[in-house]
């Protein structure tokens, strides 16, 4: 990874946006097909995630892996948290009112990329499988 920094205090209608900007609606119709098929932390059904809270998975479109976010994790690599996601993250769905950030280092240092408010899609080429720490904004 570079160590590129960039500023944070950037506003963030202008700031970098995960993936292709796929923009507030309605989340698409559960796929069931990958269903189950990922081990104890599968779920349900591709992009499933509750209410108010920011989803982040292994996989594209949803799937694989998932962890559940309210506030965000400042090191995606160490015990506290939701484990095994560390430069994993492949997609997200924010099913928050507020803005995320994604960032390739931990602490929220690094490329930087945001998650807008109820937007959902994959993170992009840039953070794909890169992410470190997670931010609530
Ligand atoms: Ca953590």
């Amino acid at each position: 990874m570079k160590s590129t920094m960039r500023v944070l205090a950037v506003a963030a209608s202008t700031a970098a946006l995960l993936g292709s900007g796929l923009s507030a609606q309605a989340a698409p119709t559960a796929n069931t097909a990958t269903a189950g098929t990922s081990g104890t932390q599968a779920t349900s059904a591709a992009w499933s995630c509750p209410a108010y809270r920011l989803c982040v998975w292994t996989g594209k479109n949803g799937t694989g892996t998932r962890a559940v976010f309210k506030y965000g994790d400042v090191n995606l690599a160490d015990s506290v948290g939701p484990r095994g996601m560390n430069n994993k993250i492949s997609s997200y769905r924010n099913r928050t009112g507020r803005n995320w950030s994604f960032h390739n280092y931990t602490n929220y240092n690094g490329t930087t990329r945001y998650a807008h408010p109820w937007t959902y899609g994959n993170v992009g080429s840039t953070m794909d499988d890169q992410a470190s720490s997670i931010k609530r904004r």
